[in-house]
């Protein structure tokens, strides 16, 4: 195929269907990509699912439920996408079981206090909203329209976690220590969510080129910073980066300098808590096997009824 032409055709508004003709690589890039969207969505169901039974009042957990459960919709929508490559979802899972397909870093990380549920809400699901509302944009049809609809149910998690955020910085003492704690916690996992600088992306050139990526990783990091920063602020809080400022002339926050050794040890499968969340995934796959099995064998059942039929 013309690898020129079908770059020519991606860095437009033209979308990329499944049945188009479109190189190895790009087919590659998206599968890979969309999984690791698909498995950060449902392995990032768990340390918030953690506290569902621990939230602080009948509306608290209600919201949390739900935000937890869009979170799993938000894998299949994904999955899905990545079917219509031709990536088998079995697969899929397999890869990510066995440790050979990565997920987001940042749920590798503890929630160690309901505190640390608003901060995911507000720092991991806004910093997610950051990445992903570009990717609505996506040369590949199918992600960017299932982007829609996640980050419309992103901007309710994020606003959500800002709102509990709120409440507690408002709150007595010890709320507003619970509340700074947690930004201390997740502040700088968030920033790493947006994937190693510029200079050190082997992926993001060629993402670009094809129109996955609109945005290279640290342009992302930067307007998460700027737009965040201020809202830490409007609550009272710290952000736990003494070399923070505020650029006068480009109006944009310079942050320190982001741990990158730490973000090598956690996606390299020794952060506090990958060993328990891969763990955790597999078991409930595994307890799940028998519903597969029923719907494969009704399904069976009445795929050949209908061959009777017919
Ligand atoms: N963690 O060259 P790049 C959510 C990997 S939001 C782990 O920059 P790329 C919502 C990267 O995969 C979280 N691995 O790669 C939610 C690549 O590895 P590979 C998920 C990371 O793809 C909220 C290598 O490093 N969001 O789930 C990370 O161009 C609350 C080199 O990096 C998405 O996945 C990381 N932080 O850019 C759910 C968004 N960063 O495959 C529950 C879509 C990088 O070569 C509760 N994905 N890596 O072996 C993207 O936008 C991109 O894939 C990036 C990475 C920006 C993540």
């Amino acid at each position: 195929m013309d690898e020129q032409a079908f770059t020519a055709r991606v860095t437009g508004d033209d979308r990329v269907e499944p049945r188009d003709e479109m190189p190895d690589g790009y087919r590659r890039t998206l599968v890979r990509q969309i999984a690791q969207h698909a498995h950060s969505e449902i392995i990032g169901m768990q340390p918030e699912g953690n506290w569902i039974t621990r939230a602080p009042s009948l509306r608290r957990k209600a919201i949390l439920v739900a935000k937890v459960q869009d979170e799993a919709g938000h894998g299949l929508y994904l999955y899905s996408a990545a079917e219509t490559l031709g990536a088998d979802r079995d697969e899929l899972l397999d890869l990510l079981h066995t440790g050979r397909q990565k997920y987001s870093t940042i749920f590798n990380y503890p929630a160690t206090s309901w505190a640390d549920v608003a901060a995911i809400g507000w720092l991991v699901d806004g910093a997610a909203i950051v990445n992903q509302v570009p990717l609505t944009r996506c040369s590949y049809g199918p992600y960017a329209r299932a982007m829609v609809r996640i980050c419309k149910e992103e901007s309710f998690h994020q606003r959500q976690g800002f709102e509990a955020m709120a409440v507690l910085a408002a709150g007595s003492p010890a709320q507003r220590r619970m509340a700074q704690e947690a930004l201390d916690r997740w502040w700088w996992p968030a920033l790493m969510m947006f994937g190693p600088s510029d200079v050190d992306s082997p992926n993001s050139a060629q993402s670009m080129a094809w129109g996955i990526k609109r945005f290279s990783n640290d342009e992302l990091r930067q307007r998460f910073v700027d737009a965040t920063v201020p809202q830490a602020e409007f609550l009272g809080l710290v952000v736990p980066d003494p070399d923070l400022r505020r650029d006068e002339e480009t109006g944009h926050y310079r942050t320190g300098q982001i741990d990158w050794s730490e973000f090598a040890t956690v996606m390299r499968g020794d952060g506090p808590c990958n060993r328990e969340r891969l763990a955790r995934r597999v078991a409930a796959h595994d307890d799940g096997g028998w519903v597969r099995e029923a719907a494969a064998a009704y399904a069976a059942k009445h795929a050949a009824a209908r061959a009777v039929a017919a």
